[in-house]
């Protein structure tokens, strides 16, 4: 609330309710919430499409507002896919150990 007061004698005043809404501002990079500070998959080479990697991977945005967090997987050599919403991994390719080992 703000008051305004004249300088008459006697001084008359007069005050005004102000709200003041405080705008977000996108100051925080998403974080991720890995298990054991990263996160790991196990996948058996005879894995078939789709086969779900056992952790999904999970990020917050501390601004809160619009903290709709998107992935996107870089690297895999396309063997993998991620949700962009649900960050569930799964495999877009057959797995051959004898080729690589990890990704
Ligand atoms: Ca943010
Ligand atoms: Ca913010």
């Amino acid at each position: 609330m703000v008051e305004a007061a004249d300088g008459g004698s006697p001084s008359l005043k007069n005050t005004v309710n102000v709200e003041v809404t405080i705008i977000n501002v996108n100051e925080h990079a998403p974080a991720f919430i890995p298990p054991n500070g990263a996160y790991a998959c196990s996948l058996p080479e005879d894995s078939a499409l789709n086969a779900v990697c056992d952790q999904t991977i999970v990020a917050t945005d501390a601004d809160h507002e619009g903290e709709e967090v998107s992935y996107r997987l870089l690297g895999g050599n396309g063997l993998f896919e991620i949700d962009a919403i649900t960050g569930i991994v799964v495999t877009a390719g057959l797995l051959d150990r004898e080729l690589k080992v990890s990704f």
